[in-house]
C-alpha cells in the first residue's frame, strides 16, 4: 500500500549515511590537525634505535665497515689477552690460537661460540658487539673455566 513511500526511504537513507560519512571524515581530519598534543613529533625516538639501520646512521663514518680483529692465545689455563675492549656496534673478529691441549671460547651474553680448537690450531668467529656491558668469556672444556681460563670483554 505504501510502496511509493517505502521506495523513497532507502535512497534517503543512503544519502544520510553518505552525509554522515563525509561529516564524520571531515571532523576526524580536522580533529587530528586541530589538537596540538597528537601532533607532537617523536623523531628522537626513532633515531634512538639505530641497530637495524646500516645506511641511515652516518654519525661515525668508517667504523661500520671495519672489522676489529683480536688475536687470542688460549692455553692451560688462560687467555691472552685477558681483557678485550670494543665499541658498541663494532664488528669484531676473534681469532683464537690454541697453545696446548684443546680449548674453545664462549661469550654467552653475546651469543659467541668458537669450536673446540686443538693445540696448534686456530679458529675464528665474527660478531657484532651490540650490547653495552662487561661480559665474561671462558673455556667450556673440562674444568678449564674453574681453573681460571676466563677473560673479560668490555663493550662500551
Ligand atoms: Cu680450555
Amino acid at each position: 500500500m505504501n510502496e511509493g513511500g517505502n521506495k523513497m526511504n532507502p535512497m534517503m537513507l543512503v544519502g544520510v549515511i553518505v552525509m554522515i560519512a563525509i561529516i564524520g571524515g571531515v571532523v576526524m581530519i580536522s580533529g587530528q590537525k586541530g589538537s596540538p598534543e597528537s601532533a607532537t613529533p617523536t623523531p628522537e625516538v626513532m633515531e634512538a634505535k639505530p641497530s637495524g639501520t646500516m645506511k641511515a646512521v652516518t654519525d661515525t663514518p668508517g667504523t661500520d665497515m671495519e672489522v676489529k680483529t683480536i688475536n687470542i692465545d688460549a692455553g692451560s689455563f688462560y687467555y691472552d689477552p685477558k681483557v678485550i675492549k670494543v665499541k658498541k656496534g663494532e664488528k669484531v673478529k676473534i681469532v683464537m690460537t690454541s697453545k696446548d691441549m684443546m680449548h674453545d671460547f664462549n661469550i654467552d651474553e653475546l651469543g659467541v661460540k668458537l669450536p673446540i680448537t686443538k693445540a696448534g690450531e686456530t679458529s675464528e668467529v665474527e660478531f657484532t658487539a651490540d650490547t653495552i656491558g662487561t661480559f665474561e668469556y671462558y673455556c667450556s672444556i673440562g674444568q678449564h673455566r674453574k681453573n681460571g681460563q676466563v677473560g673479560t670483554i668490555i663493550v662500551e
